[in-house]
């Protein structure tokens, strides 16, 4: 070190080293931070200005290096000192009870100590610390010899520059597993599409590409970690005589354990803990594709020792695969409530995650294009915990020379109308609307609502039931049944049954903008539905209507008006409508009058508070038959703000703007003197 640092330089760069060594382990290690981030950023960019002044105080384990440093051109080549051996894996029970038979008659012990720990789905390394300074970190490589990633694993939170604690090794090799945590890759991705790079496939992929950054000021960016799984070289101190206590000893200098890891006892010991870290697997934030057993005395082990690179007192007993290669023999169009068209994957059966699966989703048209995947392809098919089985790519390397580009059909496969795709959206949809039977039940829930037709007591449930036993077709059929077959369904008596059959006659006596509204047609809500009968005045005029005239009507836009159009087009909504009417809905014409000579036409309403003597939806149709607009949010644009008892903050921001505020009479006598006068 150079004379020319002044004493009291070298003595804060130390004080600075010894507090950041220190918090960090707080952070990283027990997982308790003492300090603020913001805190620790401060002292790091003082050493920082430190040894930039002064480079000669710059050392191995300084804070600093976390950092990352320039890029190299390639990695050195090292060999590890004892070889970094593989591990024997078991997939079924039975491979796990001969890898203990054996072990046991070696031994000739009846039972055997094990140290069972998660097999973390990441990279194997090797860390070296010199008197406790980290000096070294290598790969695994083909477990001779690896690279060299020291600046790489300098980045590492958890991976301590330094060694804490006392007794202190002259040589310690550590080995274990870098990984990359589910939520850390999850944001690592997002980050990546949002600059338009590379996305990772998984975080195991992601954590290799990111160990293995020439320029380890990438690696710091990425949200690496280290879990320590066992030794290598030990030079100049007396370890533990079993692994767990080994891996303990790890963690007393500052090494990070997970803390998933124990000791078991016997075969049925480690398959307990399989089972029970199957269970828990999903609710991890980091991949493991398996669990590992080693037995536990060191003693026991030595006896053992291993055959060619893998020793005889370890086994890796894997979980079943989530990812498995198949071939993708076809592609269906499975069609969803809302009529959303889905490509289901038809595969070869393959057994993946646990189970064989021969169906997966291909989510969308543009998923599909994004992973060229084609018929014929051999693709990956992934199924994670209990979730739709889907393909992830297509192997590109074993494509064959007759694939099928997917197209998306150009009729629903189920009712055989129109497909369409508007522009703007990833999703394909069947316009079969009403005819549809996916799309039935939806449809028929929808036109029985309160703010639709109105049809009491015919709920979800019941809805269900009559598309299943198939008593309704079409959304006119439920005018048509009959009181038996209502009678006969489940929790329905003869009393319930014509209850309901009252409130389906009931509810034929209707309005043009219900009606209208209770067609489900897609962008038609309520006050289009409304509009468009103040505007055509009778429901001939609505369905002749050419996409020009629709774009005339007040909160129509072009995608609403082709919407509408469609539907009305559709021969099979045609038939429906007319077999509605044939059932006796009726609705008086509205004398049309341009939506601006309505009374309260241009005056915007906001409803807050309870109002005792009509519901918020009453109230509300009642404002939108005089011509008003009813929004939910108090704003400058605001005309008067109706309120009930106990208003939100609406009636305060109402008093902020200055908007007029109405008493329910108040109100009422507005709706009242309007309603005479139209
Ligand atoms: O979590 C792991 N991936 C893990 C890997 C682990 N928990 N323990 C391991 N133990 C060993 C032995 C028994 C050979 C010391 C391992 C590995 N090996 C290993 N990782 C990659 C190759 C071998």
């Amino acid at each position: 070190m150079s004379k020319s640092i002044p004493q009291a330089v070298r003595e804060r760069a130390a004080a600075l080293r010894e507090q950041l060594h220190h918090h960090n382990y707080l952070y990283y290690v027990l997982d308790a931070p003492e300090i603020p981030d913001s805190e620790y950023d401060r002292m790091l960019r003082e050493l920082q200005a430190l040894e930039a002044d002064h480079p000669d105080l710059m050392t191995a384990d300084s804070p600093t290096q976390r950092v990352g440093a320039s890029p190299v051109k390639e990695f050195a080549e090292v060999r590890h000192q004892i070889p970094m051996l593989s591990l024997a894996n078991a997939f079924a029970d039975e491979e796990v009870e001969d890898f203990d038979r054996r072990a046991r008659e070696r031994l000739g012990v009846d039972q055997i100590q094990y140290c069972a720990e998660p097999k973390l789905d990441g990279l194997a390394i090797s860390l070296v610390y010199e008197n406790g300074v980290l000096v070294r970190g290598a790969t695994r490589g083909d477990g001779s010899s690896g690279e060299e990633v020291t600046q790489n694993v300098r980045t590492i939170g958890t991976i301590p520059l330094k060694l804490s604690g006392t007794n202190i090794p002259k040589i310690l090799e550590v080995r274990g597993e870098v990984i990359m945590s589910r939520s850390g890759f999850v944001q690592l991705n997002e980050q990546q599409r949002q600059q338009d790079e590379k996305v990772f496939a998984n975080p195991r992929n992601a954590a290799a590409g990111s160990l293995r950054q020439l320029d380890s000021r990438i690696t710091a960016r990425r949200p690496l970690e280290f879990y320590c799984y066992g030794i290598g070289q030990v030079e100049g101190v007396v370890l533990p005589q079993t692994h767990f206590e080994i891996l303990q000893g790890l963690k007393d200098w500052g090494l990070r354990l997970n803390p998933e890891v124990g000791e078991v006892t016997g075969v049925d010991g480690c398959l307990e803990y399989y089972r029970g870290m199957q269970n828990r697997r999903d609710g991890l934030d980091y991949d493991i594709d398996g669990v590992v057993y080693k037995v536990n005395s060191i003693a026991q082990q030595e006896t053992l020792g291993f055959v060619s690179r893998a020793p005889r007192w370890a086994v890796a007993h894997k979980f079943p695969a989530q990812e498995e290669m198949t071939e993708l023999l076809g592609v269906d169009w499975q069609v969803g409530r809302t009529g959303k068209l889905t490509p289901v994957a038809r595969l070869k059966p393959v057994f993946v995650g646990g189970v064989t699966v021969s169906n997966a989703t291909l989510h969308n048209l543009d998923e599909i294009e994004r992973k060229d995947v084609r018929v014929g392809d051999t693709v990956i098919v992934r199924r994670a915990g209990d979730v739709i089985p889907e393909v992830v790519s297509s192997v590109n390397s074993k494509r064959p020379s007759h694939t099928k580009h997917i197209h998306l059909p150009k009729v629903c496969p189920v009712c055989g109308s129109e497909v369409v795709r508007l522009e703007g959206e990833a999703d394909a949809r069947c316009s079969g609307g009403l005819y549809c039977e996916a799309q039935r039940k939806e449809a028929i829930k929808h036109f029985a609502s309160r703010r639709a037709m109105d049809i009491e007591g015919l709920g979800d449930k019941l809805v269900e039931q009559l598309v299943d036993q198939k008593l309704v077709h079409d959304l006119a059929d439920i005018y048509y049944l009959k009181l038996e077959q209502v009678a006969a369904l489940d929790r329905m008596a003869e009393k319930s049954a014509q209850n309901l059959l009252d409130a389906l006659d009931k509810s034929k006596q209707t309005t043009l903008e219900r009606f209208i509204f209770a067609l489900g047609i897609r962008q038609v809500g309520e006050a289009t539905a409304r509009s468009l009968a103040h505007y055509f005045g009778n429901l001939n005029d609505v369905m002749a209507a050419s996409e020009e005239a629709l774009i005339d009507v007040a909160d129509v836009g072009p995608i609403v008006a082709e919407s509408i159009f469609r539907f009305f087009r559709e021969p099979h909504n045609q038939s429906v409508i007319k077999k509605l009417i044939q059932a006796g809905i009726l609705w008086e014409d509205i004398e049309v009058k341009p939506i601006t000579e309505l009374p309260l036409a241009g005056k915007t309403f906001v409803l807050t508070g309870t109002l005792s003597s009509l519901s918020r939806d009453e109230a509300k149709a009642k404002l939108l038959a005089l011509g008003a607009k009813v929004s939910g949010s108090v704003s400058a644009k605001t005309d008067y703000v109706v309120v009930g008892v106990e208003p939100g903050s609406k009636a305060d921001k109402a008093a902020q703007l200055g908007v007029s505020v109405l008493s329910e009479d108040e109100f009422l006598t507005v709706l009242g003197g309007q309603a005479d006068q139209s």
